[in-house]
């Protein structure tokens, strides 16, 4: 196992809220993520690096050791499955909400419940859960639209504001779990580096708890 640290990173909405705090742990890419079509780029710590990738392939990277850290939300861990991963550290960014919603006022079909989602392995286990036969249908994007085209009863998906659900004539019903960013561990490499990770963490929680108190004001 090489001396390296790779730390897959979210890319997309959690990558902004990401840099700041790795930053303050004292990792810093040395070109701007942003301007370049790199995936894996070097820090200013020469044995740390960092790999940009859909916030979806976080969890198989670090699972399967081709990055020994990750940085993901817990929507998207939830829905991969822990297996092999240790979950060390809320970094308390990208804060949101799985939600069950459906169109404004329309009551939830009563017999077989039609649910629309990308998260299909949380959805079949929350429906289960609440003992409501549920067919859970595999989308992509744009969930709000399902219900809208009668392609199902009910969507479940992230909830921030509200906004986007509003603006298709929808509205949350259930909350299924709160969400933010996770750093996630590959468990060979939590034994095999542990002298390289701990202090990494170290630092990682003391940024968080640096944010949180300047939040509390
Ligand atoms: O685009 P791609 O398919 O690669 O992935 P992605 O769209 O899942 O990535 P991205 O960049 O959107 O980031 C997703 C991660 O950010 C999620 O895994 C969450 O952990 C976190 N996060 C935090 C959010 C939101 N807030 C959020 N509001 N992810 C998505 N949304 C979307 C939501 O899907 C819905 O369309 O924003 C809309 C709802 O926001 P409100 O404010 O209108 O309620
Ligand atoms: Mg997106």
């Amino acid at each position: 196992m090489s001396k390296q640290l790779i730390v897959a990173l979210s890319k997309g909405r959690i990558l902004e809220e990401t840099l700041p705090l790795l930053a303050d742990a004292g990792v810093e890419p040395v070109e701007d993520l942003g301007k370049s079509r790199k995936l894996l780029f070097d820090t200013n710590l020469p044995d740390v690096k960092l790999v940009v990738i859909r916030a979806t392939d976080v969890p198989t990277y670090v699972q399967l050791g081709a990055a020994d850290l990750g940085i993901a939300g817990k929507d998207v861990l939830l829905e991969h499955g822990a297996a092999g991963l240790y979950e060390p550290l809320d970094l308390e960014i990208a804060r949101c909400k799985l939600m069950t919603a459906g169109i404004v006022g329309a009551e939830p079909a009563s017999a077989r419940r039609r649910v629309a989602t990308k998260f299909v392995n949380i959805a079949r286990r929350w429906y289960a859960e609440q003992g409501i036969q549920a067919e859970v249908i595999k989308l992509y994007g744009a969930m709000e639209l399902a219900p809208l085209m009668n392609l199902a009863d009910e969507i479940v998906d992230i909830v921030d504001t509200g906004n986007t659900l509003r603006a298709n004539g929808m509205e949350p019903r259930e909350l299924i779990a709160p969400v933010t960013t996770r750093l996630v561990v590959n468990k060979a490499s939590m034994t095999m580096k542990h002298a390289r990770i701990k202090p990494l963490l170290e630092r990682l929680k003391q940024a968080v708890v640096a944010r949180r108190e300047d939040v509390a004001g």
